[in-house]
């Protein structure tokens, strides 16, 4: 349990579908309450986000373009070189990002992957940027490789609720994501962990996604909140689109639950108005991925996304390195 009294580890699923069905303005207005008393409202991190290696994945995530099972528009890559990843970090650094994420298209990463992926920290970390990884499911060595290699973040998503899991991912279980998610929390490494929604869960699934995350024995650092993007040839392309307000809402509850976490408003940005997305930063979100890709689909171009901080008055920021 936290020994901070704000930050609670004990939500129950009443309470959460008591906040969702608040008025939305009185949602809101809490939302934002919460977020003054723990951030600058005006300030949003930017970390840019990099696919180190593409495709041709075992597993079977019903949304995921890069599982070798579906028959999606993507040419699998192997582990990029050193050199290329680099490049794209400076190019990431040179338009203004803070966090570099890297993240591979495996189940589980094999030892020497481990340590060409190390090289990449730490290249990208001598550049002045936070680093994060995405590889999958993690053994306790590669854990603590990661760890003395000087990684900042390990991002591994529970995605949905234990309930809904099993209609999304069968090739491994919820379980095997809290033991990666215990090993990196408990090497010392920053824990970026969130979900997907608008992959045709209920109410109660989203509810319990964030009851999963607020109830991990200290918050996750980031919880990035993923729109589902909807790939084709993806099991759950056609999927009926999520009410935007509730996916708004979410994005509440979460800032409410884990006051002092990094919100990100995640993938789907490119579907979403500017106004929508000025209401999640309303709601709490404080952190985008910048950059013209996320891993494999379409995000803002920089630009627009310059353009609309500047429509908002909001600044870039919130690196510990800045
Ligand atoms: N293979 C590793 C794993 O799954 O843990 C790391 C890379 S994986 C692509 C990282 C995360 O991207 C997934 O956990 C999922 O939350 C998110 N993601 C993948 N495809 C997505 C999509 N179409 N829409 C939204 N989020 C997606
Ligand atoms: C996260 O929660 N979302 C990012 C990052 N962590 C690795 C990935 C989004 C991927 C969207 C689909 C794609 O571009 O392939
Ligand atoms: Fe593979 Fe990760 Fe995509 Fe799942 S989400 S298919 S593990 S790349």
């Amino acid at each position: 349990m936290s020994q901070n009294p704000v930050l609670r580890n004990d939500w129950q699923l009443d309470e959460v579908q008591a906040l969702y069905a608040l008025p939305f303005n009185d949602l809101l207005f809490k939302a934002q309450s919460t977020h003054r008393a723990h951030f600058d409202a005006n300030e949003i991190q930017i970390s840019s986000l990099l696919s180190i290696k593409t495709g041709s994945c075992s597993e079977d995530c019903g949304y995921c373009p890069q599982s070798a099972r579906y028959d999606s528009d993507i040419t699998p890559e192997a582990l990029m070189s050193i050199d290329k990843v680099l490049q794209a970090a400076e190019n990431a650094k040179a338009q203004g990002a803070s966090r570099f994420c890297m993240g591979a298209a495996w189940r589980k990463p094999k030892d020497k992957d481990i340590e060409r992926v190390v090289e990449m920290v730490q290249g990208v970390k001598a550049m002045g940027l936070e680093t994060c990884v995405t590889l999958g499911m993690l053994t306790d060595e590669q854990t603590q490789r990661l760890k003395d290699g000087g990684l900042d973040y390990y991002n591994h998503n529970l995605d949905t609720s234990e309930d809904y899991y099993s209609e999304v991912i069968t090739t491994r279980t919820y379980q095997d994501r809290l033991d990666t998610l215990a090993r990196v929390r408990d090497a010392g490494i920053n824990v970026c962990c969130g979900g997907i929604v608008g992959m045709g869960e209920t109410d109660v699934d989203r509810a319990k996604l964030l009851i999963e995350l607020a109830n991990l024995p200290k918050h996750p650092e980031s919880v990035p909140i993923n729109m589902l993007v909807q790939v084709e040839g993806t099991p759950l392309m056609g999927t009926e689109a999520l009410d935007p307000i509730i996916f708004i809402r979410t994005v509440a509850v979460a800032r409410i639950m884990m006051p002092e976490s990094r919100v990100r408003l995640s993938a789907g940005r490119n579907n979403m108005s500017d106004e929508m997305q000025a209401l999640c930063f309303f709601a709490g979100a404080n952190s985008i991925f910048y950059g013209d890709k996320l891993l494999t689909t379409d995000n803002p171009m920089t630009n627009q996304d310059l353009a609309l901080f500047k429509r908002l008055g909001v600044r870039t920021g919130g690196s510990s390195y800045a």
